[in-house]
């Protein structure tokens, strides 16, 4: 796509003209075919996987900020498929969004549709992924890059050298479809994975020496790079970092960040960071790695996870050393003191002189977060063989509503929001009965895993209904009902501040009047803390139906998840359109 032109006037006069000085905006284009791709790992022999354009990851979206982006999803796979595109507001275009039967029916095999979205009033790292159940996203991934409008020397910090996406990912030797599905039928008991990856390869400590399985990564001594670190794992929060080098945070969820400096970024399944690094060590190779965190405790408690590290290998042009890399030391497993200290120490840019975060909340959710048991569901035949009540499954939910999508078949969500216009009689689908408290007041950090009439949770289908442009502030408490652990909740649709975060259970007359109004975070990804709490505040300024779920894939799958329908605005341009002509149809 040509950027730049120019002009040849009389006179030999040359004068360049920037598009970009100008603010055009463009219109990005991808085929996305997703398909089989034959792949060996972990020196395993081959297996057929399902990747984007035959690539692991999937191919990189790059735009800039107020471009159009049209993606056409083509589905040479076996499987139902939807693309998320995880950050994106999807102001306007609530059908681009992606969730299966939350925003759409998914794309059958063989079949085709056409996401059409701009990226406006974002700048960082997103990235995109498979939103249908039974682990698809384990490879169907790849990263966003919004860069700004006047390109790179835009950016509100010093223009880097280079820039690298680093997206940490999870692998598993078998075909994670099936792996789930029969998980499921047995009752959803959690897989670990095989190894942890960075850029799809799992790196030099998995008893497997094979020369394209550690990504390479060259940097020029002093130079200076900007990492675009995206975690999209299925299951595992992130420890990252590269020995001898440190990182300055300039962004998150691509919501620039004040300067952070750190020489580890913590990152849970769903964020993305940018982080500088300057490549001012010796010049010489050094790892870059990346080690589960495990917030739960008992560590048994939470999905599984494998003790062990992918790494990556910088290495400086020109360097004529022969000393192996160097690793970096890893926080322990289970450093929650880092991973809170990390999660707590980022703030936006400025402190905002114009009222950015709204100061008047139209209304106010307690919303508990966790893990729980429930009934065998009918279709899981290996765990309820004889039709009894009596073998409880894990299960999650939110204040104590276990999420279940509308079934195969019938229609998605916003659809049905679509087809009710807003009155009676409600949509067939869902009900408008999401509670803004918990049904049962109880102690929510105490150890209850003796209690399991406090445990037990029903499934269903419930959403928080909000006029247009409310002002919502929800406080997000973990539960303990089975474990402590953290939960990384995500809302689509809008960013949220996040104003505070604690541990232990929430205590508003304390902790009101510490939020941060000034300069809170920006997020689409909040970790809840391990036995603790977080608030965030939006604004319910985008009609259609959002999903909000915790992006730990096995707590998804059990029902950790809740929905909002905002309602239209007043103008076309306030309401959600009418579905595009080729929306898949269930
Ligand atoms: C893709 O792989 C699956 C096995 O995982 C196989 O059943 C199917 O036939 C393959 N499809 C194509 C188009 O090769
Ligand atoms: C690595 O190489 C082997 C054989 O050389 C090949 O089978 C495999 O697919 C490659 N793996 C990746 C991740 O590129
Ligand atoms: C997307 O951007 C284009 C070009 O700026 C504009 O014409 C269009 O109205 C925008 N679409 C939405 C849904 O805002
Ligand atoms: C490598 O193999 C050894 C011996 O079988 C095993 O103990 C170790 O856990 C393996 N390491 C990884 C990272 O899989
Ligand atoms: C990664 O894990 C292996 C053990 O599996 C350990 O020997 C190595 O030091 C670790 N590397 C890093 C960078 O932490
Ligand atoms: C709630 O449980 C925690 C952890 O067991 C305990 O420290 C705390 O005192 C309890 N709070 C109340 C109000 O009982
Ligand atoms: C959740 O709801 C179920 C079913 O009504 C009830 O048995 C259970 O005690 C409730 N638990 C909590 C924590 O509210
Ligand atoms: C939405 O509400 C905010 C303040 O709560 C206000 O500044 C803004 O103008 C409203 N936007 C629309 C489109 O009504
Ligand atoms: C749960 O987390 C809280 C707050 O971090 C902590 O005080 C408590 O000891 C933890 N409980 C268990 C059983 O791990
Ligand atoms: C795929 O989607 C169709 C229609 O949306 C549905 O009928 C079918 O059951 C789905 N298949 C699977 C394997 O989920
Ligand atoms: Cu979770």
């Amino acid at each position: 796509m040509a950027r730049s032109w120019s002009l040849v006037l009389p006179f030999g006069l040359v004068i360049a003209l920037l598009f970009a000085c100008v603010a055009q905006a463009a219109v990005v284009e991808y085929t996305f075919n997703v398909g089989n791709l034959s792949i060996s790992q972990l020196c395993q022999p081959p297996l057929i996987i399902t990747a984007v354009n035959g690539q692991l990851p999937g191919p990189t979206i790059e735009a800039r900020e107020g471009d159009t982006v049209v993606v056409r999803l083509v589905n040479q796979s076996p499987y139902n498929m939807t693309i998320h595109w995880h950050g994106v507001f999807q102001r306007g275009t609530p059908w681009s969004d992606g969730p299966a039967m939350v925003t759409q029916c998914p794309v059958k095999p063989g079949g085709a549709y056409t996401y059409r979205f701009n990226v406006t009033g974002q700048e960082g790292t997103l990235w995109w992924h498979a939103h249908t159940e039974s682990y698809l996203r384990a490879t169907v991934y790849g990263a966003i890059v919004i860069r700004p409008r006047a390109g790179a020397a835009a950016y509100p910090f010093p223009t880097p050298d280079g820039e690298e996406t680093v997206i940490l990912g999870e692998w598993w030797n078998a075909n994670v479809y099936d792996l789930r599905r029969n998980a499921f039928l047995r009752g959803n008991p959690p897989i670990n994975s095989n190894a942890y990856t960075i850029n799809g390869k799992p790196g030099d400590f998995y008893n497997c020496s094979n020369a394209n399985q550690t990504y390479r990564f060259q940097v020029r001594s002093n130079g200076r790079y900007l990492l675009r670190i995206i975690n999209a794992a299925l299951n595992t929060n992130m420890f990252f970092k590269v020995a001898g080098h440190r990182f300055t945070v300039v962004a998150a969820d691509a919501a620039y960040t004040a300067p952070y400096d750190t020489d580890v970024v913590v990152i849970a399944p769903g964020q993305t960071v940018d982080a500088l690094m300057v490549a001012g060590a010796a010049p010489g190779q050094y790892y870059m790695a990346a080690s589960p965190y495990v917030s739960a405790t008992p560590p048994n408690r939470g999905p599984r996870f494998s003790m062990s590290n992918a790494t990556a290998v910088v290495e400086y042009a020109g360097s004529t050393t022969t000393a192996p890399p160097q690793p970096p030391t890893m926080p322990p497993y289970t450093d929650t003191a880092t991973a809170f200290r990390f999660f707590t120490s980022l703030k936006a840019p400025v402190p905002s002189g114009a009222p950015a975060v709204p100061l008047s909340v139209d209304t106010r959710m307690f919303v508990t977060v966790g893990l729980g048991i429930s009934d065998c569901q009918p279709a899981q035949l290996l765990c309820n063989p004889t039709g009894t009540r009596t073998l409880p499954v894990l299960a999650a939910s939110m204040n104590n509503a276990s999420f279940v999508l509308p079934p195969a078949g019938s229609v998605s969500m916003l659809q049905a929001h679509y087809d009710a216009d807003g009155s009676a009689p409600a949509p067939s689908v869902y009900t408008r009965d999401f509670p803004d408290r918990p049904p049962v007041i109880f102690n929510y950090t105490a150890d209850a895993s003796d209690i399991p009439t406090l445990q037990y949770t029903t499934k269903s289908t419930k959403v928080k209904t909000l006029r247009y442009n409310e002002t919502v502030e929800m406080v997000l408490q973990s539960t303990r009902l089975l474990a402590n652990e953290s939960h990384p909740m995500h809302l689509h649709g809008v960013n949220f501040y996040v104003l505070a975060q604690g541990v232990g259970n929430y205590d508003e007359a304390a902790a009101a009047p510490r939020f941060n109004l000034e300069n809170p975070q920006e997020r689409n990804t909040v970790a809840v803390p391990p036995g603790g709490w977080a608030v965030i505040r939006f604004q319910a300024n985008n009609p259609g139906v959002w999903f909000m779920h915790c992006h730990i894939e096995d707590h998804l799958d059990v029902g950790l998840a809740m929905a909002f329908e905002v309602q239209d605005g007043p103008t076309p341009e306030t309401s959600v359109p009418p579905p595009p002509l080729d929306l898949p149809q269930c």
